[in-house]
């Protein structure tokens, strides 16, 4: 029976899984995370980040993360699977954080010694020794210069799926380029956290595939190929510093001498590494369009596959590529879990209450922006929740306006993607709150499923590396019957909509977007709008 490994190197921990899969049989054989901070705390990491004084910067160490790939690449082989069953192995990395590695590189990894750890010798590869993960927020500036020289955020947006982001890669390499000229010219590979992994496990300097280089500001969507002007407008001789990129399932090499040696692997294929949100596509069975995960943590996510690169014209959605060769659209609302707490312990409720006080209230028009953070979608900066035709007097009534507006609003900043949406993957914490479930289904006009997968990028890698061992030639496995089995929804969590809920919200839409467009001092009063819809109870 074939075994398939998937890591995740998260920001905070690494994780294994192994799946097994024999026609009808398909299973998980074996998990386990190991946290950077408890199981490697030499490198001083908080959350899987080294301390910094200026809170934009956020940063971590390459050196761990290839250690932690080692003791779980041990615990793998101590696991009692039969290891000769390997037949791949895949990746899934935290997405936009760079590693920089020097003109030693490309020959040092080709000839690790198994007889010796792999930390000690990989440690005077790199150009510089900390890596900017996607926490760091301190190139405002870069954003500002790559922006203008192609041609401002439209243009960006439209040909690398996303405007300029302070996190996104090619910001990041050019402050790199502007604050250490000399480290930047030691450069001779920039990699990503992917594809450095799976360049240690090939034992060769390794491609990045599109889901991961789409989270760069560098690659063209269309083409799938860097973009030249904008990696000449990000910093100099950088097209010669850049791994190729490969398709998703391109098999990158198989696991090098050292892994063989050392830990008694066979020759498994290694799959390209991607992105931990198009690995997460995967883990949640998004495989086609018209379904999309909604998943519901400290911060809300709405992701999903597209057929085509449609882009967010607001400039808040990202488009990355999907492993499955199509597209996959993500936004990112900062006030999820967070805003649902906030008010939860305003009013003192338990989740009890609050789930009793949802199931209580009708929709009405009444509105909260729930910006009690600053917001990534829409882009706010100061933060304040702001409230339309609510007085602050209906305890009750604000949970009902909170979980609408937030299930609202990520409708309304979701439709760029054009996906007719029929089924929702709801995963995270709150996910399992079925009053929010319902709203959801409500508002989208959708059923929901919750889905019971805990580590859904990890899970997806297992399905990559499956799903590259089981195509052959340029004949793609289908992915449906990749996933059977492992990331489908649980039947009977399944809530239907309500079609006349779904109407009122329908209007609810628009009377929230004139709320947004007047709090951002975009647009008129919105009460006129208000007190007509304030006509229409609903129950
Ligand atoms: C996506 C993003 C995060 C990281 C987390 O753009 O920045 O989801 O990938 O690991």
């Amino acid at each position: 029976m074939p075994l398939y490994l998937g890591l995740d190197s998260s920001t905070q921990s690494l994780t294994a899984i192994v799946i097994a899969i024999e026609r009808g049989r398909r299973q998980v054989v074996f998990e386990s995370s190991l946290s950077f901070d408890e199981a490697l705390p030499q490198y001083g990491t908080t959350h899987g980040v080294l301390p910094r004084r200026d809170p934009r910067v956020a940063a971590s160490s390459p050196v761990m993360w290839a250690e932690a790939l080692e003791l779980m690449m041990a615990r793998v082989a101590a696991s009692g699977l039969d290891l000769m069953q390997l037949a791949a192995i895949a990746g899934s990395a935290q997405q936009h954080g760079s590693v920089y590695m020097n003109a030693t590189w490309a020959a040092a990894v080709q000839s690790l010694d198994p007889s010796r750890v792999l930390a000690d010798q990989i440690r005077h590869l790199f150009a510089r020794d900390e890596s900017p993960i996607w926490m760091d927020s301190s190139t405002a500036d870069e954003c500002a210069e790559i922006t203008a020289a192609l041609g401002g955020e439209r243009v960006l947006a439209k040909r690398t799926g996303s405007r300029a982001f302070e996190r996104f890669t090619g910001p990041q390499i050019r402050r790199f380029s502007k604050q250490s000229p000399e480290g930047y010219q030691a450069t001779a590979r920039v990699h990503l956290v992917s594809s450095f992994l799976a360049s240690l496990l090939a034992g060769d300097d390794a491609p990045v595939d599109p889901g991961d280089a789409s989270g760069m500001n560098l690659m063209d969507l269309a083409s799938q190929d860097w973009w030249d002007e904008a990696v000449h407008a990000t910093a100099p001789r950088l097209r010669e510093k850049l791994p190729t990129i490969a398709p998703s399932r391109t098999v990158v090499g198989t696991l090098s001498p050292y892994w063989r040696t050392r830990y008694g692997f066979p020759a498994a294929k290694v799959v390209a590494w991607s992105g931990d949100n198009p690995c997460s596509l995967i883990g949640t069975g998004l495989v086609k369009e018209g379904r999309v995960a909604i998943s519901l943590g400290t911060s809300d996510t709405i992701f999903g596959l597209m057929r085509e690169p449609r882009v967010d014209a607001t400039g808040t959605g990202h488009v990355f590529g999907a492993p499955t060769g199509d597209y996959m659209g993500l936004t990112c609302f900062l006030n999820g879990s967070l805003a649902r707490e906030r008010v939860r312990n305003d009013l003192g409720m338990t989740w009890t209450a609050f789930s009793s006080a949802l199931d209580a209230t009708p929709p009405s028009a009444r509105i909260i922006l729930p910006w009690f953070e600053p917001e990534i979608t829409p882009a706010v900066s100061i933060a304040g929740a702001r409230r339309y035709g609510l007085s602050t007097s209906e305890p009750r009534g604000d949970v009902r306006a909170l979980v609408d507006a937030q299930m609202v609003s990520m409708a309304l900043h979701s439709r760029w993607m054009g996906v007719n949406i029929e089924t929702i993957h709801a995963t995270g914490g709150a996910a399992a709150n079925r009053a929010i479930l319902q709203t959801m289904a409500d508002v989208f006009g959708a059923v929901v499923y919750q889905l019971e997968v805990a580590n859904s990028a990890a899970l997806g890698a297992a399905l990559r590396a499956a799903h590259a061992d089981m195509s052959s030639g340029d004949a793609g496995a289908d992915w449906d019957e990749v996933v059977q089995g492992f990331a489908e929804p649980i039947a009977a969590t399944r809530l239907e909509p309500d079609d006349r809920r779904h109407d009122f919200y329908r209007v609810l839409m628009q009377v929230y977007a004139a709320c947004e467009a007047h709090a951002l001092g975009r647009g008129p009063n919105p009460e006129p709008l208000l007190k007509q819809v304030a006509m229409t109870p609903i129950s």
